[in-house]
């Protein structure tokens, strides 16, 4: 898989944002891997502990997924549906092993799938027990607004479009700051028929 390079990065408040990593085919290959992954452990829509479904529909790839329910979210071995996550796509480790900068393996594939009207709160990724590991993700589809802020929630923000092929990484100083996705523009690429953007993030969990 040929994987572009980081000239054009842009740096968001210590986050660093790739536009352009991926090609059509190493995207197109990627949207197949994650069709099989999606076949196996359906997406859902998961609850807030507040008991609000999210717009986003979630499932994973890997030993972990991330879950959410009434009870609070975690990291945890199967899907709720009681089926293992399936393995993380050979083509998606390719992404990590070339961008991530961790000698160390991911643990989860978090699969987001934003249809239209579809949106992410501003939250932090920290969840995950070792926060000097990245979190790499992989924009698929229909283009999303990123809006990323500080290290406290309130505190300014900047945002930028990611457009299909586009990596980001959350690392360093920016491993915590928040961020959210405000909308989609659905239907602005071509590369999912049906329109609507995937979002894959990947973590070291443990
Ligand atoms: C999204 N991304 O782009 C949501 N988290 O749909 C995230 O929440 C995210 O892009 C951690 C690291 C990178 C990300
Ligand atoms: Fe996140």
């Amino acid at each position: 898989m040929q994987i572009g390079s980081e000239k054009n990065a842009v740096d968001l408040n210590g986050v660093r944002v790739m536009p352009a990593v991926l090609g059509p085919e190493e995207q197109a290959a990627i949207v197949a891997d994650i069709r099989q992954v999606c076949a196996q452990a359906p997406l859902m829509r998961l609850e807030t502990a507040r008991g609000k479904k999210m717009s986003v529909r979630m499932t994973a790839a890997g030993q972990f997924g991330w879950v959410s329910d009434p009870r609070g979210y975690r990291y945890q071995g199967h899907h709720p549906a009681g089926m293992p996550w399936p393995p993380i796509p050979e083509t998606v480790l390719a992404v990590w092993r070339a961008l991530s900068g961790t000698e160390r393996q991911p643990e989860c594939c978090l699969v987001n799938f934003y249809g239209e009207g579809a949106r992410l709160g501003l939250h932090q990724d920290r969840d995950e027990a070792d926060l000097t590991q990245p979190v790499l993700s992989i924009s698929l589809g229909d283009e999303g607004l990123f809006r990323v802020g500080g290290l406290e929630r309130g505190g300014s923000t900047r945002s930028v479009w990611l457009r299909s092929g586009d990596v980001v990484v959350l690392e360093g100083a920016g491993r915590l700051a928040y961020h959210g996705v405000d909308r989609i523009r659905f239907g602005s690429s071509r590369l999912l028929p049906q329109g609507g953007r995937l979002n894959l993030t990947l973590r070291v969990v443990t």
